[in-house]
């Protein structure tokens, strides 16, 4: 198994929309023993293909208290959705930001497995909430696009900041170029 990169907001590869998954063999066995790695170390309770830049209709999820029960959903649809609840939700590909979301409270869920059988089940709680925000990210939406443009705009200026800090890159020069002799500096 191997840990896969994160992407973070606001990365444009977050607003694919994935395809559906066709083949259930070894490449995608082996992509969720990978993922199901990169989301218990993180550590997160759910993950989207999309957010390691695989653009395909799978998820995995975790909401268990001793992270004992994982879960995969591929190709999944929301059949039935009941009531509202409000959330304090976080992104792994939005590190440190929590902000409440309002959501269906529970679902009618239909998905294949790993083997490509397709069950139904009725999803409440976490784990509902976590279904609906991961299959956002298969649509290419992230939960910072239920906040305000300008609560969304600080959160994007705070990460773009901080991942230019991280990759040590110089800050964009704006104006005329500074020249002392031949040399731009
Ligand atoms: O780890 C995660 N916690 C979480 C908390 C509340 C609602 C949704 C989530 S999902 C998140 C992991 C993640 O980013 N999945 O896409
Ligand atoms: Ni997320």
């Amino acid at each position: 198994m191997a840990r896969l990169a994160i992407l973070e907001f606001p990365d444009p590869r977050l607003r694919t929309r994935a395809a559906p998954v066709a083949a259930f063999d070894a490449a995608l066995e082996r992509l969720i023993g990978d993922m199901f790695e990169t989301m218990y170390e993180a550590p997160g309770i759910g993950l989207a293909a999309t957010q390691v830049n695989v653009h395909q209709r799978l998820i995995v999820i975790d909401t268990s208290e001793l992270k004992n029960d994982p879960q995969v959903f591929i190709n999944p649809q929301i059949l039935a959705r009941d009531g509202l609840e409000v959330t304090e939700e976080g992104c792994l590909s939005v590190p440190q930001v929590f902000e409440e979301v309002e959501r269906a409270a529970r679902v009618r869920a239909r998905a294949q497995d790993r083997h490509g059988v397709v069950s139904e089940r009725e999803l409440d709680g976490l784990l509902a909430v976590c279904l609906q925000h991961e299959m956002d990210h298969l649509e290419g939406k992230l939960f910072v696009d239920y906040l305000s443009s300008l609560k969304r705009d600080r959160i994007r200026r705070r990460l773009e900041k901080e991942q230019r800090e991280r990759d040590g890159a110089p800050r964009p020069r704006s104006g005329v170029p500074l020249r002392v002799g031949a040399k731009v500096i």
